[in-house]
């Protein structure tokens, strides 16, 4: 595999991560190069480019996605374009990174599902980066090894210190509470069936529109009960902590224990991470290399299309819960 010509990726969309993803393959991703770079903005196109030796700018993306010198594409646009980037990728038959969502409507996301099954193989790896995160690969192989015994509860936890003004209710569910749909399927290893969110009173500095914190519950096939504390507004730092508890124990991750700092003075304590990109680099940099490795073996090497699809379902329930005030069952189509 080592002496296989270096991947050439096309980046479609260099906003935060796009560009991180950029910078990832250009100084530390084995085995893969930036070539072509797209961006709704030429300016920035260029600007993230400048710091990618031997990429180019396109104005198209599909130019970028039928180039001669891409043989991959990793899509970091906006939501709203993935779908017919994705579908022009599986006709070209290239292996791609999807940031998420993979699409941002269950009902299209299932529509790429079908197509990438109708060619027999899977391409499309979908960007849910804490399946990467060493300490949540630690807890699902310590649930799935029977460490705690049978899981009966998950309690996770989500905190940002602030969002962008334009940040809505839907937003925490498709933006952040995806995550955690993410999470509990990856560790519980089963679907989600219902979804309920429910609304305490309100920080006083919550954004305007929203009702932050919420609490989301999710429940699964086998009964067991997810429940998600989102809140978007801390003006702290960045929190994300799972809990799981089993009949023969408990275990949490995200407790930031690898920062705890000793000082003369003698206090002890530590640095809560500042944002999702240094809490979950190490997450993201592992993500690039396994779809690297995969992608030049043809194949792909984490969630797939399904998990993306899956994730837009239940996060549809969930915007509806929000909406409503009521459990929102999730119907899932059937898996091809
Ligand atoms: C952001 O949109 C993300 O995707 C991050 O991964 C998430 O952890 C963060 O809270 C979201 O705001």
């Amino acid at each position: 595999m080592s002496d296989a010509p270096d991947l050439r990726v096309a980046v479609l969309g260099v906003g935060q991560m796009g560009a991180y993803h950029t910078a990832s393959l250009t100084k530390h991703t084995k085995g893969a190069r930036v070539t072509v770079i797209n961006d709704f903005s030429p300016e920035r196109a260029e600007e993230v480019s400048a710091q990618a030796p031997g990429s180019r700018v396109v104005a198209d993306p599909f130019e970028g996605i039928n180039a001669d010198d891409v043989d991959a594409v990793l899509v970091a646009t906006p939501g709203p374009a993935h779908e017919e980037q994705l579908r022009a990728c599986l006709d070209r038959g290239v292996p791609v990174l999807c940031e998420k969502p993979l699409t941002p409507e269950s009902k299209t996301a299932y529509e790429v599902v079908k197509k990438e099954a109708g060619l027999g193989r899977q391409l499309i790896q979908v960007g849910f980066m804490r399946r990467f995160d060493t300490e949540y690969v630690a807890l699902r192989k310590l649930i799935a090894d029977g460490g705690l015994g049978n899981p009966l509860v998950v309690h996770c936890t989500h905190r940002n210190p602030k969002v962008l003004p334009y940040f809505t209710a839907e937003m925490m569910i498709n933006d952040a509470v995806v995550h955690e749909i993410d999470t509990t399927r990856f560790l519980l290893d089963e679907e989600i069936t219902a979804v309920q969110a429910i609304k305490p009173t309100p920080s006083s500095k919550c954004p305007e529109g929203l009702s932050d914190p919420m609490i989301v519950l999710f429940e699964t096939e086998s009964g067991r009960v997810v429940t998600v504390e989102i809140f978007v507004s801390t003006g702290v730092a960045y929190e994300v902590r799972t809990e799981v508890v089993g009949e023969d124990g408990s275990a949490m991750i995200g407790l930031d224990q690898n920062l705890v700092v000793k000082s003369r003075d003698g206090h002890w304590g530590g640095r809560i991470t500042a944002n999702f990109v240094e809490r979950f680099g190490q997450a993201y940099d592992a993500e690039l290399q396994a779809w690297v490795d995969a992608a030049r073996a043809g194949t792909i090497d984490g969630p797939g299309v399904w998990d993306g699809y899956a994730a837009a379902a239940v996060a549809e329930a969930g915007v509806q819960a929000v909406q409503t005030g009521q459990r929102v069952e999730v119907a899932l189509e059937a898996r091809p």
